[in-house]
């Protein structure tokens, strides 16, 4: 990785192409990261060290939370100058970041770790006008295997994507079909192991927006700190957010 315009290799774009996400190590800057985990002890009205008493409600993956306040809009990955160069490298010049959040996972050292039952790919809500095509995941702590990772299914993009093609119905844009039935779907065509993205503060997980993914246990002792981000284009008047005729037709790659 250099730091000019083009920050990304060529091997860097094709295993992106090839997989659906890319892994950048050590790209965010640690007084970047410790603000994360000072929003974090803000947010809590808590210390970091004290893991037993996140004021967290249970979901399927755990004891888990979205909240939004970043203390310095500054720190947020979608206005990194490198994260947003790199985006650009593969989706082009008008792409911008939104929708940026954390979501923790609470430890829950006495669980025992599992796969989580679904996983889904984000469908951005049909009113919302905007191509959505790069996620990204980082963390404010360092996140270790059974930690709550978010888990994901290389090359599931590519199949995710024909499959849409071949059945319209089910292309979240315009299918009558519910949200639930349409991720059931997804999931069912998907096979192959995923992988657990394990990481320390600064890495940074570029994903394709139709990469199956979820959130999984935490079941380590400190909590997940995840920093859930996307980039997209602004539709112009009748554009459509995906023409299938290739899945790289919108990109910059
Ligand atoms: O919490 C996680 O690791 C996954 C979150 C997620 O699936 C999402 O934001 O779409």
């Amino acid at each position: 990785m250099n730091t000019s315009n083009s920050p990304l290799s060529e091997e860097q774009i094709l295993f992106f192409k090839e997989n659906g996400y890319l892994i950048l190590e050590n790209i965010i800057e640690k007084e970047i990261t410790r603000t994360w985990l000072s929003d974090f002890n803000n947010y809590f009205g808590i210390d970091i060290s004290k893991s037993d008493s996140y004021p967290l409600k249970e979901k399927g993956n755990g004891k888990s939370v979205n909240f939004l306040t970043f203390s310095d809009k500054k720190t947020t990955i979608n206005n990194h100058p490198k994260i947003k160069k790199s985006v650009q490298q593969l989706a082009g010049k008008s792409i911008d970041g939104g929708m940026e959040q954390f979501i923790i996972h609470a430890p829950n050292p006495t669980k025992k770790w599992a796969m989580p039952n679904l996983a889904h790919i984000d469908l951005t809500p049909k009113n919302f006008n905007w191509r959505f095509m790069v996620g990204y995941t980082a963390y404010g702590l360092e996140t270790k295997k059974n930690g709550g990772c978010f888990i994901f299914w290389p090359k599931s993009h590519k199949k995710i994507w024909n499959f849409i093609k071949e059945n319209p119905d089910y292309y979240f844009d315009t299918s009558t079909l519910s949200a639930d039935k349409i991720q059931k779907k997804y999931q069912e065509i998907i096979t192959g192991k995923p992988i657990q993205f394990t990481g320390k503060p600064g890495t940074v997980l570029l994903w394709h927006a139709m990469l199956l993914h979820n959130g999984s246990m935490n079941t380590n002792t400190t909590p997940r700190i995840g920093i859930f981000g996307r980039f997209g284009k602004h539709l112009k008047v009748n554009e459509t957010r995906e023409t299938f005729k290739s899945l790289w037709d919108n990109w910059a790659i």
